[in-house]
């Protein structure tokens, strides 16, 4: 039983190596809030995937500040902590703010394993010990441009690219990288850019033998996904507008994708995410870890979920330097020969913040106790 004795916020800026477009904006700088957890059993760290705008999703830093202040650290403060279950139980009558809560109950799933002197790998029932993952690339200026950056990519060791797409910057796109690589694995993400109406244009994808097409249409559609995947051949992976495992369920017996995309924060925790591994199990769906962009905590528990065993496709899960000159966590990830990535193995999360590197980057923190 552990008793938590305080929480810290952290929001920080973290510059990008490079900018990041998708087809609902241009990133340069990740926006998040890390939390930091203490407690009589020891201290541990989470990290949200909300961002400053609500494009991706509902949730923005300043919703997830305050959920978190309000509603959700008081809950941990009014329990002592036995496992996940309970906690999530504590805080179920909150309605969403699912990256909310994952940030707190990933800090809390780190001090359990730490506790119990197991990875969060182990503490999830990871079974693998390396994890296969490729690149996510953005939106590019010109199909040429794209083939370099891909090329790379291929460069330093990636087997999996997954290339953004949105109306006007997909069919040559997708093309003049399939004419480079003619045997990549390859794959689209169109992050909810189009509609039925474009169900032609989408059919001519089909041509270029990709792994999945992500999330094509309205972030918060299911039925017409299923009417969509009956038109393609290319399998169909739902992210955005899976955030339970009822929506798990609703998608795969309506036929709406053959692949899930699981980001943690997305549908609230590690729990939800085994969840809905599980259930994909079963089913013989297989699954993927998604990524936000994350610096090396919120990575550490990607790699820890994306080690238990239906996690078969390549995580959106890159090495640190993909992302950040000066990551805030060590060590830093990186990537292994295969276009894998090794799942921390050290009691709980298995990587550090750095204070200094988190002071740097720091916007503005706040402390909460209990009482
Ligand atoms: O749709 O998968 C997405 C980043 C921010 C928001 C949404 C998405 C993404 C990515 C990045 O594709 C994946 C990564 O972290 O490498
Ligand atoms: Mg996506």
């Amino acid at each position: 039983m552990i008793h938590v004795e305080q929480v810290t916020l952290y929001h920080i800026a973290l510059p990008l190596v490079s900018p990041f477009e998708t087809s609902f904006g241009r990133q340069t700088v990740r926006d998040a809030i890390l939390l930091e957890l203490h407690s009589d059993a020891g201290s541990s760290w989470g990290e949200c995937v909300a961002a400053e705008a609500p494009a991706y999703s509902y949730e923005t830093n300043d919703t997830a500040w305050s959920v978190l202040a309000r509603y959700l650290i008081p809950t941990l403060f009014d329990q002592p902590l036995h496992d996940l279950a309970g906690l999530h139980a504590g805080w179920a009558w909150v309605r969403g703010h699912n990256m909310a809560k994952a940030a707190l109950a990933g800090a809390a799933a780190a001090l359990l394993a730490q506790v119990q002197g197991q990875s969060l790998a182990a503490y999830l029932g990871g079974t693998r010990s390396q994890v296969p993952v490729g690149v996510s690339i953005g939106i590019q200026e010109s199909p040429a441009k794209l083939v370099d950056v891909a090329t790379a990519y291929l460069g330093q060791g990636y087997r999996r690219l997954k290339v953004k797409i949105k109306p006007g910057k997909d069919v040559r796109y997708l093309a003049a990288v399939r004419k480079a690589f003619p045997d990549m694995a390859l794959m689209a993400d169109a992050n909810s850019a189009y509609t039925l109406e474009d169900v032609d244009l989408l059919r001519r994808l089909d041509e270029f033998n990709l792994l999945m097409i992500e999330q094509p249409l309205d972030h918060d559609d299911i039925y017409e996904h299923s009417l969509l995947q009956r038109e393609l051949q290319t399998p169909i992976c739902l992210d955005e507008s899976i955030h339970s495992l009822l929506h798990a369920r609703a998608a795969l017996a309506l036929g709406s994708c053959r692949v899930i995309n699981i980001k943690v924060g997305r549908v609230g925790g590690l729990l939800p995410a085994r969840q809905i591994h599980d259930l994909c199990q079963t089913q013989g769906i297989p699954v993927w870890c998604g990524g936000m962009l994350e610096t090396g905590v919120g990575r550490a528990a990607n790699l820890a979920i994306a080690s238990l065993p239906n996690f078969t496709l390549p995580g959106d899960i890159s090495a640190s330097s993909r992302y950040y000159t000066h990551d805030i966590a060590a060590p830093i990830f990186e990537l292994n020969p295969g276009s894998t990535i090794t799942v921390p193995t050290a009691p709980g999360l298995g990587v550090t913040v750095d204070r200094t590197a988190l002071a740097r980057v720091t916007q503005h923190s706040q402390t909460f106790r209990p009482g």
